[in-house]
């Protein structure tokens, strides 16, 4: 059995709850206003058994006052039916449905041209369709004259859709489970009950389950596809599931179920943004800064975008964007959106998710070009892996290309062949790009060698200086674990904040390099050591009156000692609150070195005599 989702699109009143009651035999109309006023207001669903196709219908609304309700609706659908009655012909909700299925990505659909049993001139309005149709998702589409009134056409759209079915690219199992909720209610001596489309790896009952918003662990009870009982739901299948742990109230439209390590809430997106050239050009163009409402899935969202190579958008033009989200939400790499302007009347772009974060991160030219290559390749594990290690340089291996649809096994073909083409490095649980690596491994070498030649006696390089010359930012786990690979492998030997070439350490092994690094490991937090404390730890005399001489170690009075380190740093503190306010006392200067009163006092009089600092009564100035 092939499971399949059909929704269907186009303007209020052209017929499509209709047809999908003569398709299915069921009335998808199931609110009483819904009713009351004939009119589609939410989802509809339907089911019904095709050869050999499992096909559950979404009914849309097509009244422009209710676009929201339509787009959570067609978000994970396989085939669209387009209907346009043959009466009215082409309208505006026909053409805004149109885009905004093309701007999802949904690539195949069946044009159903309804009411024929009005109209006498079908040719001609099958004619003038074709032509709205030019240059569409849908311009190859069948059209299948159709009349619920009289039943004509049932048989031919019954074929069209098991034809379409037929070439359809089968949906891809082993991605990772995600159900966009779509429906929540509460059911007597049941509870909370969430229904979706589901997508991924499938549905087990008793097993848990990730529920964000409200960001939850719940567990699956029992699980119905079209009231049918079940124990297990795969990819594809409407969903309908009861929950634990978690109140009816707390879950709406826009929830997602997935594994909890999959629903991590992001604020900001970088995209590729599309409009349509179908883009009405009365309309006002989309501008960098305008505040919009994005549609992701069931849910929307308002967000400011920033367009990052022009200041607004013309008709048929992509650009790259950066989305910044009120609030933070569930959304995958790979995903794609719609843009609306923010009083949602208007459908202005969709776009592909090509980065998602929490920060409004500044991006350079380099980035750019890093995401434009995941555009060109948008179902490309191997690029998508490649360009997160060109992007953020050093990944955790479980993080690569996470959370996004691809499946464990793309990734892992992914790793492997990149690995292969020297484009990564593995070592433990990380990934480098290899790029990087070399390069920093040569610049690490370069620093290193130059320092030992300059001044033999000296440690070698402080590891602080690692994230200027490698020019990125990581954390210090990645630090600890960047360093211990550049060791195993490279002939480099970490002691007490340095780092130093084996063959150098070896050198210096003299009778007092144990103690020499005892005394760095003393003062590793603190960059200070005093005469007292010394004694205290029974530290050698003569291995600091070394690292002394090597300019490891400033002596800063009789009393205090000071690593080179944390001298630099109080002077460039110092240097930098005198040049902002002209003076300032010993109290106002403790504070900013960080230190107390005892030790400033000295490390003052130190800069006053290296000619950085000096005394005009109780106030220090820089010395001219
Ligand atoms: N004569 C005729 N009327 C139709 C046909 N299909 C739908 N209708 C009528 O058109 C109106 C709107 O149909 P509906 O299916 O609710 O349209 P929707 O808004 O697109 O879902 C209803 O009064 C239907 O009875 C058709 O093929 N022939
Ligand atoms: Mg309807």
């Amino acid at each position: 059995m092939n499971n399949v989702i059909i929704a269907t699109a186009g303007h209020v009143d052209h017929g499509k709850t209709s047809l999908i009651k003569s398709l299915s035999n069921q009335d998808t109309d199931r609110l009483p206003e819904e009713k009351k006023r004939n009119l589609t207001i939410d989802l509809g669903f339907a089911e019904m058994q095709l050869g050999e196709n499992r096909i559950g219908f979404i009914d849309v609304p097509g009244h422009q006052d209710f676009i929201k309700n339509m787009v959570s609706g067609v978000c994970a659908v396989d085939l669209i039916l387009m209907v346009v009655s043959a009466e009215d012909g082409w309208m505006p909700q026909t053409e805004e449905h149109l885009q905004i299925i093309s701007y999802l990505g949904i690539k195949k659909g069946i044009v159903v041209l309804t009411k024929t049993d009005l109209v006498k001139e079908i040719n001609l309005k099958i004619n003038s369709i074709k032509k709205k149709l030019d240059d569409s998702v849908l311009a190859d589409s069948e059209i299948i004259p159709f009349s619920s009134k009289t039943g004509e056409g049932l048989t031919d759209l019954k074929n069209s859709i098991l034809s379409a079915l037929k070439i359809l690219p089968k949906r891809k199992e082993g991605g990772p489970t995600r159900l966009l909720v779509d429906r929540s209610f509460s059911l007597k001596g049941m509870g909370t009950v969430v229904t979706g489309t589901l997508t991924g790896n499938p549905l087990l009952i008793n097993e848990s389950i990730g529920v964000y918003p409200p960001g939850k662990k719940s567990r699956i009870r029992s699980l119905h596809n079209h009231n049918q009982s079940s124990d297990m739901l795969t990819t594809g299948l409407r969903a309908a599931v009861n929950l634990t742990d978690i109140a009816q109230s707390e879950i709406k439209r826009g929830s997602v179920l997935a594994s909890p390590e999959y629903l991590i809430p992001v604020l900001t997106l970088d995209i590729i943004l599309e409009c349509s050239s179908r883009f009405d050009l009365d309309s006002k163009p989309l501008k960098t800064n305008s505040i919009v409402r994005i549609h992701h899935g069931t849910a929307n969202t308002e967000a400011r975008i920033i367009l990052l190579d022009i200041k607004k958008i013309m008709p048929g033009q992509r650009a790259l964007a950066q989305l910044r989200l009120s609030k933070a939400v569930s959304i995958w790499l790979g995903d794609r959106i719609l843009i609306r302007n923010w009083q949602g009347n208007k459908t202005l772009a969709g776009g592909l998710v090509l980065n998602i974060g929490n920060e409004k991160k500044q991006i350079n030219e380099t980035t750019k070009k890093t995401l434009k290559i995941r555009t060109r390749f948008p179902d490309s594990a191997i690029i998508w892996t490649y360009a997160q290690t060109e992007l953020e340089k050093m990944v955790k291996l479980d993080q690569l290309i996470r959370p996004s649809s691809f499946t464990q096994k793309e990734r892992s073909q992914a790793i492997s062949h990149l690995v292969k083409k020297n484009k990564i490095y593995l070592f433990g649980d990380w990934v480098l790009s290899n790029k990087f690596w070399n390069a920093s491994v040569e610049k690490i070498s370069r620093s290193v060698d130059k320092i030992h030649v300059d001044n033999p006696a000296s440690s070698g390089m402080p590891e602080e200086r690692l994230t200027e010359l490698l020019n990125h930012k990581f954390d210090s786990e990645q630090l600890e674990e960047l360093l211990r690979e550049l060791c195993l492998k490279n002939n480099f030997i970490r002691h007490g904040g340095y780092i130093a070439r084996k063959t150098h350490a070896r050198d210096q092994s003299d009778n007092l390099y144990d103690e020499k690094e005892r005394i760095r490991l003393a003062m590793k937090e603190s960059g200070i050591i005093t005469q007292a404390q010394l004694t205290e730890y029974g530290l050698s005399k003569q291995a600091l009156r070394f690292l002394i001489e090597s300019g490891d170690i400033l002596s800063i009075s009789d009393e205090i000692y000071m690593s080179a380190m944390k001298y630099g740093s109080c002077k460039l503190a110092t240097k930098m609150h005198l040049r902002a306010h002209g003076k300032a006392t010993v109290s106002e200067l403790k504070k900013v070195m960080n230190t107390s009163r005892k030790i400033a006092v000295p490390v003052l009089e130190k800069m006053d005599s290296d000619g950085i600092t000096s005394r005009q009564g109780d106030y220090r100035v820089l010395f001219k």
